[in-house]
């Protein structure tokens, strides 16, 4: 067996938990649309998540698409440059023009005041992403929204159980979306879920995810398929028995990396957020000009001796050929965001990573 370390690695609960819920599905022959453990995983995440009203998802960016229709979203979106392509692909694909603003060096967050000044009267939605799983400044973002009368739509892929001051960060905003893909600290293999501020909005939300049928001979939307099957569900209820475990034991591995890494010179662990849980779902470092190697030569170097960290993100959206030509997509109106995308590295953190592993990996970076 292979003994490289990948950035992720996905938590996978005992087999024999998961076959109960397939002999179950078996036997009721119920494979889809909004069945039994469809409505309970929901349920579910309602009660571990402290939120209202979450319709879940085959995946994020599904679930990102129909949140900005949900919301009638039209003309410009504020969003940042710095995130997976999915999260402004989603802004594309809905027909509106991603606007992007500059993040903030130390977060990696969206600049509350760069999203004010970037407001025309085009603009209709902030789409903020909770980089690595840290909160945005959702109160100074939630205020502009509610000045200029903007709808807000979190890309919360990465922040699955985070808490900022008042309780779950999912409840800022219009709506929140997540990721439960295989790489995400809670994932049903390929997954999403919208959480809705109001019930008004999860019921519109529950009809666009399902073609936009109200009842079996009303359409009022246009819909799409955003639906999740049993299989999925299912395995999203033997997962949530497990993720407390999870997050903790990612917490622990973020520690040691912090401790090993500490007075490196050259290497800058992100993360002195604002968060009161933490999800830990990623270990990005910033490797500075101070460091022997660059960036990419580390990353090579780790590469070639089995480890396999990731440029999350890298390049910026801006540099991908549909981004391009958008006059804001210039590299130097987005300083902090470039500079980011060049320095940055995601080291792997996953519950069953070693301690044995971590050192690995630690000295891959200090014995050069
Ligand atoms: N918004 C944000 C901010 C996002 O980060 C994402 C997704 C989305 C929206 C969209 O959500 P989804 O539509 O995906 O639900 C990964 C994921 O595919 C993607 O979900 C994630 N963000 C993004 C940050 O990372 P890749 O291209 O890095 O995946 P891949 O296949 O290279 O996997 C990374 C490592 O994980 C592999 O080296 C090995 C390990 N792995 C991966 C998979 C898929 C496993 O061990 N098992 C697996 O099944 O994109």
């Amino acid at each position: 067996m292979s003994n490289d370390i990948f950035v992720t690695r996905p938590s996978m609960p005992p087999l024999s938990e998961f076959t109960e819920y397939l002999e179950k599905i078996w036997d009721s022959g119920v494979l889809s649309n909004s069945g039994p453990f469809h409505q309970q995983l929901e349920a579910e995440l309602q009660n571990f998540l402290g939120v209202e009203h979450i319709s879940i998802f085959n995946n994020g960016t599904i679930a990102l698409m129909t949140a900005l229709r949900a919301l009638n979203v039209s003309g410009e979106v504020i969003t940042t440059p710095y995130s997976f392509i999915a999260t402004s692909h989603a802004v594309l694909w809905n027909g509106n023009v991603p606007v992007f603003v500059d993040i903030d060096p130390a977060s990696l967050n969206m600049d509350p005041a760069a999203i004010e000044a970037a407001i025309t009267e085009k603009t209709s939605a902030i789409m903020p992403v909770h980089c690595y799983g840290h909160p945005a400044d959702v109160d100074a973002i939630d205020e502009i929204a509610a000045k200029h009368d903007l709808k807000v739509v979190y890309d919360a892929a990465h922040a699955f159980g985070v808490e900022c001051h008042c309780g779950s960060v999912l409840n800022h905003g219009d709506a929140s979306v997540l990721s439960f893909h295989a790489t995400k600290v809670f994932n049903t293999f390929e997954g999403g879920a919208i959480v809705s501020k109001t019930p008004e909005l999860k019921a519109y939300v529950d009809q666009l995810k399902n073609f936009g049928h109200a009842g079996e001979t009303k359409v009022v939307a246009t819909g799409l398929n955003g639906k999740v099957s049993e299989v999925n569900a299912a395995f999203g209820l033997v997962q949530l028995r497990h993720v407390k475990e999870a997050l903790s034991r990612r917490g622990e591995i973020d520690a040691q990396y912090r401790a090993s890494l500490d007075g490196v010179k050259g290497v800058t662990c992100l993360g002195d957020t604002n968060e009161s849980v933490a999800n830990f779902a990623y270990f990005p470092v910033l490797i500075g000009a101070e460091f022997p190697l660059s960036r990419d030569e580390l990353y090579e170097h780790m590469k070639a001796h089995g480890v396999h960290p990731r440029r999350y993100f890298y390049p910026l959206i801006p540099e991908f050929e549909m981004y391009q030509n958008l006059p804001t997509a210039r590299l130097q109106l987005l300083p902090n965001a470039y500079r980011a995308s060049r320095e940055i590295l995601c080291l792997p953190i996953y519950p069953d990573l070693s301690n044995d592993s971590v050192d690995r990996i630690v000295a891959l970076m200090t014995d050069l």
